[in-house]
């Protein structure tokens, strides 16, 4: 009797099983290979300093200590791997997911999460279509992409006085679904879209379009898709001499963009916006993990990183709360989160599992590097 006990503590450990066992497994998924490696790294080291904290301070879940172990998996912003990845973490009963980074990821990944009773928190995916399947197990800590693309849209014309404005998407669920919010809200705020384009997030040669928006005359080109295929294009815009202003929503809002676009960027011709933001004194919150995320990683914060770090001390708070890392008995805490003190700001969810009243930062590039014009709610 007890060599059976013992042998099926083994066999559950060995499948992966994470719950009722001192061991906690939580899994991060996002491209740390590919075109946006950075931002998939960005986001797991996010996920890798919550978990470390976590542990160092001690985690009592049901009167146990526990260890959290954190599974990394990679996706390559690739739909059909992040399924593939999805359904491995499934099959190891991991107690919750964080991830994945991409939409188009996130979007096929939560079918397999939702059908396992598993726990998912993105940190950046912003298609709205993610938190809108009906899905208990979904759950988001950024602004959606109508917020994002509806604001920039906005922006575009009554800030920047866009009168002759080109949208171009790379076609993927993110690039398409921020593209079509923003022409909305060009439109709906008296502006005129004068040319739709789209490529791919693999593209490198824009010249074909970009020569047509030249013919339009442009000078606004909104951009949905990510900072890899957003430099190149900023290079090309600057050969073709096309002196339009450019915007995008959080993926082209990295550090890396302006490293990719080098000297083709001039000042206050780029515009984006993060999918959430700080106000008062919670920015000193975030300045303090961007130190620390520096002094630990040697390098800076990208975008979400600070929204993983939230989303994995999230997902830890609900089991603790919940008495369980089981994720019958977590879920429906996870689902109660209420003014969580993040570093991203206080998270509370809908009854969609979105972000209450999330806030969207303002962006424009100056002096090689992204600076805050506004946080809007
Ligand atoms: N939100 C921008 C990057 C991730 C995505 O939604 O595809």
């Amino acid at each position: 009797m007890k060599l059976n006990i013992v042998a099926a503590a083994v066999l559950a450990i060995s499948a992966g099983a994470s719950f009722a066992q001192n061991v906690v497994t939580i899994a991060h998924v996002g491209p740390t290979s590919g075109a946006i490696a950075h931002l998939g790294k960005d986001n797991e080291n996010g996920a890798i300093m919550a978990v470390e904290e976590l542990n160092a301070a001690g985690v009592v879940i049901g009167g146990q200590k526990v260890t959290i172990k954190l599974m990394t998996e990679d996706d390559a912003a690739d739909p059909k791997q992040g399924t593939a990845v999805a359904q491995k973490l499934a099959d190891a009963k991991v107690s919750g997911v964080i991830g994945h980074l991409n939409s188009g990821t996130t979007i096929p990944a939560s079918k397999i999460y939702s059908d396992a009773g598993i726990p998912q928190i993105s940190p950046s995916a912003t298609n709205p279509k993610y938190t809108r399947q009906g899905f208990k197990t979904t759950f988001r800590v950024v602004a959606d992409d109508t917020q994002l693309g509806g604001t920039l849209g906005r922006y575009a014309v009554k800030e920047l006085h866009g009168k002759s404005i080109a949208v171009i998407d790379d076609r993927t669920a993110y690039g398409q679904g921020v593209a079509e919010e923003f022409s909305k809200a060009v439109t709906a705020a008296g502006g005129k879209v004068v040319a739709k384009e789209f490529t791919t997030d693999k593209a490198t040669d824009f010249n074909a379009i970009l020569t047509t928006i030249k013919g339009k005359k442009a000078d606004i080109v909104f951009f949905g898709g990510m900072d890899a295929v957003a430099g190149p294009m900023l290079r090309q815009m600057k050969s073709l001499g096309i002196k339009a202003k450019f915007m995008g929503g959080d993926g082209i809002c990295s550090t890396e963009l302006v490293k990719l676009a080098g000297d083709a960027v001039s000042d206050d011709q780029v515009y984006c916006a993060e999918a959430g933001g700080v106000e008062g004194k919670g920015k000193a919150g975030m300045e303090d993990f961007k130190k620390k995320f520096k002094a630990k990683f040697g390098t800076d914060v990208q975008v979400y990183a600070p929204y993983v770090y939230d989303s994995v001390k999230i997902m830890v708070a609900a089991m603790v709360k919940a008495g369980s890392s089981d994720p019958v008995k977590c879920l429906p805490a996870l689902a109660a989160t209420k003014n969580y003190q993040g570093v991203t700001g206080p998270i509370t969810f809908d009854e969609k599992g979105d972000i209450k009243g999330g806030a969207l930062t303002l962006r424009t590039v100056k002096g090689g590097k992204l600076e805050e014009l506004a946080v809007i709610r």
